[in-house]
C-alpha cells in the first residue's frame, strides 16, 4: 500500500512521523507543504487534514493527522522495532513524556499561536521561550525521575532502545534552539538528544536532509 507524508522539513511535528517511518523502514513519498507561503490553510490541504497542520499521513488514499494518532498507528501496523517500551509501567512514562511536548509544550508556541498573539518577531520569541523552557523543565524533572527511582539506565529517554519519548523529545530540542532557549539546565535532555540523533534513523530524518534546494 503506498505511503505519503505531507509535512514542512522544519516542523518538529513532521519530524517526529519521519523519523519513525524511516526508523520502521516504511518505504514513504515525503511531499512538502511551505507552512511560510500558508500552503497548509489552502483548501486543497484542509481537506488531507481538517487542522491545516502539518503533518499528514496518507496510505492507499485514506489520510490520517496529528503526530499521535500517526505514530500509534505506525505502531500497530509495524510493531517492530518497537518505539514503545514493552513494559506497561515505562509504556505510560513514554506516553507522559510524549504528552509533555504533544499537549503542554509544542501547541502553544507553533506558527498559528505566535501569529494570533503577537505581530513582532521579538514578542513571538519572548513568548516561545516561556513556553518551551517550561515544557523542558518539566522532561528534564522526569527524565531525571526515571533514572534515579525507577532504574532506566541507558542513552535514550527510556533505556537502551530508542522510543517515541526520543521522537518528541529531540525535535522539541531543535525548537528550542531556534527560539535561543538557554539549555544549560538540561544536561539529562542533551545528552539523550545526542544518543537519538546519533542514531541511522535520527541522522536520516533530520530537518537538514529535507531543507528545500
Ligand atoms: N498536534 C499536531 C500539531 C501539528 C502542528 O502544530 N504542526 C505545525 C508545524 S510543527 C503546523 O502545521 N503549523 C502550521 C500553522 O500553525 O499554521 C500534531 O501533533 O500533528
Amino acid at each position: 500500500m503506498s505511503v505519503s507524508l505531507y509535512h514542512y522539513w522544519r516542523s518538529s511535528s513532521s519530524w517526529r512521523v519521519r523519523w519513525a517511518l524511516i526508523h520502521k523502514g516504511i518505504e514513504t513519498k515525503y511531499v512538502p507543504v511551505n507552512l511560510l507561503e500558508g500552503e497548509q490553510n489552502a483548501s486543497g490541504y484542509k481537506a488531507r487534514n481538517p487542522m491545516g497542520f502539518v503533518p499528514a499521513l496518507e496510505v492507499g488514499g485514506r489520510l490520517l493527522g496529528e503526530s499521535v494518532a500517526i505514530l500509534e498507528y505506525l505502531e500497530e501496523t509495524h510493531p517492530t522495532p518497537a518505539l514503545l517500551p514493552r513494559d506497561p509501567w515505562l509504556r505510560g512514562r513514554a506516553r507522559q513524556l510524549v504528552e509533555i511536548v504533544n499537549a503542554g509544550t509544542q501547541p502553544l508556541q507553533n506558527l498559528y499561536v505566535l501569529r494570533t498573539l503577537y505581530t513582532s518577531e521579538d514578542e513571538r520569541a519572548a513568548w516561545s521561550r516561556k513556553v518551551i523552557t517550561r515544557g523542558l523543565d518539566a522532561l528534564e524533572a522526569t527524565l531525571n525521575e526515571v533514572r534515579t527511582s525507577e532504574g532506566v539506565t541507558g542513552p535514550f529517554s527510556l533505556g537502551d532502545e530508542l522510543s517515541l519519548a526520543d521522537l518528541f523529545l529531540v525535535p522539541q530540542l531543535y525548537n528550542a534552539r531556534r527560539f535561543k532557549v538557554d539549555l544549560t539546565s538540561y544536561p539529562t535532555a542533551l545528552a539523550i538528544e545526542t544518543a537519538a540523533l546519533a542514531s541511522p534513523s535520527g541522522q536520516a530524518s533530520h530537518p537538514d536532509r529535507f531543507r528545500p534546494e
